[in-house]
């Protein structure tokens, strides 16, 4: 058996329940092999053996109270994957479908992406499986103080930083470190995705929609393209795909599908300007439900169907695909649908959002794709500018940030097609951002001996 098919095999006997985490460690893994044959010293070090086991997983009960008086208790969870090129960095996650599992698949994927930045960063991800919906702002306060009661002995700003993922947005943040500094007793960067008025970056909450729109440009001007006319597919409401559809109109693409949990709208004219201003009202003050835009709006709604279900089952067709709600939303039969009718681009705003059976099929049909550790690393790289600006003690301008993410961006699709050519697959940004990441940590834990 090759080292790369003992290694998955471990870590599937040794956590077989964590679907998502093996997943991820496939993706990656089967990719890494050229770098096997370049870097004995990696494998001498075990350096492919250790990336896949967090230094440590911190796992705890989360206690508060509701409106009614009653007590509940949720899981908290942070795993700290590596700190090799840097403090542990990445988000926290509300939602209750969230497990060890989970939150282990985006840490891994969080170590590489966070390399690709080019910024000082190391992998980690944590949150709950805490659900926001329907919550008071009050039980919202109560909760994230709780959770923040014991996360704060494992992070700060030059230990772990952690942000926002899904359900974990600038009121959540805000709670999280007025509690902190309280208990603390220090106003520092422990997190990032803060409000300009206590520490905050400009750009940061658009950088992940703004990150996963220049990486779609730069991908398609390799074939002479650009986002100008275009129809693109968003799925999701949230931070990402809200700041993905602001992008795509002012490059002058026209996005026609948003979804929740519940459901999907398409509006065939375009969603923007006023229409995006509902949205933002919707979901960020509001916390409505997608469908009240195709009330509003006159236009169709699909209950119970994801964007790319819909996409195939009405038979719609669109040039740019940006899938910003969550993993494993595109099936391969959904994939095969967007090859089909003629989709040239896939931009991942989300964590792993496409199936490993969707991924096949957009390389066979030679759809230029861009993974998430690659596409959606502006969000994480603009947290990383945000740290900076908290030690340096000021701020940046909008133009300043946005320019340097922009820089960002194209250097992360520049080093995946680089890594791409020298490793003997050129264009293939899988594994161009798998082992571009990859070799950087390698060289670093290798420096650092065996710890
Ligand atoms: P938000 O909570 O702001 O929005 C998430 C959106 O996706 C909501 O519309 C939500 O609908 C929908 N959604 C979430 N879970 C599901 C599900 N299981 N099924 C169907 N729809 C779902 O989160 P973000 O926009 O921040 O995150 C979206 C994705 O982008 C995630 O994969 C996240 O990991 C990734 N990401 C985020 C970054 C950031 O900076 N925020 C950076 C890089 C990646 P509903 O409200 O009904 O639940
Ligand atoms: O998945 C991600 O990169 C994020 N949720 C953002 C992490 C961060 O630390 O800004």
């Amino acid at each position: 058996m090759s080292l790369i098919n003992e290694i998955i095999d471990k870590v599937k006997k040794r956590d077989p329940e964590q679907k998502e985490f093996h997943q991820a460690v496939e993706e990656v893994m089967y990719t890494l092999e050229p770098t096997i044959a370049k870097h004995p010293e990696f494998v001498k070090a075990k350096i492919y053996e250790r990336i896949v086991e967090p230094d440590r997983v911190i796992m705890f009960r989360v206690p508060w109270v509701d409106d009614k008086g009653e007590v509940q208790v949720n899981r908290g969870f942070r795993v700290q994957f590596t700190n090799a090129i840097g403090p542990y960095k990445g988000g926290l996650r509300f939602h209750p479908s969230v497990n060890l599992g989970i939150i282990k698949f985006l840490g891994f994927e969080q170590i590489f992406k966070n390399s690709l930045t080019t910024l000082p960063m190391g992998g980690a991800k944590g949150g709950s499986d805490f659900d926001p919906k329907g919550k008071s702002d009050m039980e919202v306060m109560r909760f994230t103080q709780s959770f923040m009661r014991e996360l704060f002995k494992y992070i700060g700003p030059d230990i772990d930083v952690p942000a926002g993922d899904i359900g974990v947005g600038g009121r959540e943040i805000g709670f999280m470190f007025g509690y902190y500094k309280k208990i603390v007793n220090e106003h520092t960067g422990v997190l990032t995705g803060k409000a300009l008025e206590y520490g905050g970056s400009l750009i940061r909450p658009e950088a992940t929609g703004y990150g996963a729109t220049y990486f779609a440009a730069e991908m398609l001007a390799t074939r002479g393209k650009d986002l100008n006319g275009k129809v693109c597919a968003v799925s999701g409401s949230g931070n990402v795909a809200q700041y993905t559809v602001e992008k795509v109109s002012q490059l002058g693409g026209k996005v026609i599908s948003l979804s929740d949990s519940d459901g999907t709208i398409i509006d065939e004219k375009g969603i923007d300007g006023d229409k995006l201003n509902f949205i933002m009202d919707l979901k960020n003050i509001r916390r409505g439900r997608i469908k009240e835009y195709a009330d509003k709006y006159k236009v169709k709604y699909f209950n119970g169907l994801s964007v790319w279900d819909v996409l195939r089952e009405q038979g719609i067709k669109v040039d740019v695909a940006f899938p910003s709600a969550t993993q494993n939303e595109i099936s391969g039969k959904n994939a095969e649908n967007m090859a089909k009718t003629g989709c040239i681009c896939v931009s991942e705003g989300a964590n792993m959002p496409s199936s490993p059976d969707a991924i096949k099929i957009y390389q066979d049909n030679n759809i230029l794709y861009g993974p998430g550790k690659a596409a959606n690393a502006g969000g994480v790289a603009t947290s990383g500018l945000e740290m900076s600006q908290n030690s340096m003690r000021l701020s940046w301008s909008r133009e300043e940030v946005d320019s340097r993410l922009k820089e960002i961006m194209k250097n992360i699709h520049k080093a995946c097609l680089s890594a791409s050519e020298t490793y003997g697959k050129k264009g293939d940004y899988v594994m161009g951002a798998n082992i571009a990441g990859f070799v950087k940590v390698a060289k670093a834990m290798l420096a650092g001996g065996i710890v």
